[in-house]
């Protein structure tokens, strides 16, 4: 891109993102409700912490860039599913799915696509079940139907992944050989953790 058209694209790319953090900001009060409420009606709250982000307006034209698209707000909307980004961390595996099972139910959530890697976990190890969500945006003039992606996992899937992710970084993908069969024992010790405290768990609910 050339510089003046560049400044435009990202210009108008800090108006079209604020929709973005709306979306966000709904979903999390969706959150918050499930968590808050549940809690109250059954003594567990199926969520420990939530996080959100926005990705920053250079990092989506990277991201457009290396699938090969001219940057632009539709091709956007169309090729970057995680523009707007909620993670939400539980303490159970059984959580997890019914907290999914909960958004998924509300009348203006749209569950676009669920990649489950708790069921299929990634051939590094990775354990998570994501779901390409789309609600609606009232805006002053206007309704935006905005997809936000939301990664929901387990506190011990989210320790393995938070430090799996700093490794490969500090690597920049070159890790030692041992690292990746490390990893993945690391990942099945952490299902394992899952398992074990879900048991425990169920028996004191019984
Ligand atoms: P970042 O820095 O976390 O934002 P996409 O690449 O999104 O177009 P893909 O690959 O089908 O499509 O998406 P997928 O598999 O649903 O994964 C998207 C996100 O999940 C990643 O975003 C990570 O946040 C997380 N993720 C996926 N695989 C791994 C993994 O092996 N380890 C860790 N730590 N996180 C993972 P980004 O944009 O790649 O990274």
């Amino acid at each position: 891109l050339d510089q003046p058209h560049a400044a435009a694209v990202l210009r108008d790319l800090r108006r079209e993102l604020m929709v973005y953090k709306f979306a966000v900001d709904e979903l999390m009060t969706k959150l918050r409700i499930l968590s808050e409420e549940f809690d109250f009606a059954h003594q567990h709250d199926p969520i420990e912490h939530i996080t959100s982000r926005v990705k920053q307006p250079e990092a989506i034209l990277r991201k457009l860039q290396r699938k090969g698209h001219a940057p632009g707000i539709e091709a956007i909307r169309e090729h970057i599913e995680d523009v707007a980004g909620i993670r939400v961390v539980c303490p159970f595996v059984p959580d997890v799915y019914m907290v999914a099972r909960m958004l998924g139910q509300q009348d203006d959530v749209e569950i676009v696509r669920t990649k489950d890697y708790i069921a299929e976990p990634k051939p590094n190890g990775y354990r998570s079940l994501h779901l390409i969500v789309r609600i609606p945006v009232f805006l002053s003039d206007r309704v935006e139907k905005v997809k936000v992606e939301i990664q929901m996992r387990t506190i011990a899937m989210d320790f393995w992944a938070a430090v799996e992710h700093e490794l490969f970084y500090k690597y920049d993908g070159e890790a030692p050989d041992d690292f990746a069969e490390e990893l993945r024992a690391a990942a099945v010790t952490a299902a394992d953790l899952d398992s074990r405290m879900t048991a425990l768990h169920q028996r004191i609910r019984r």
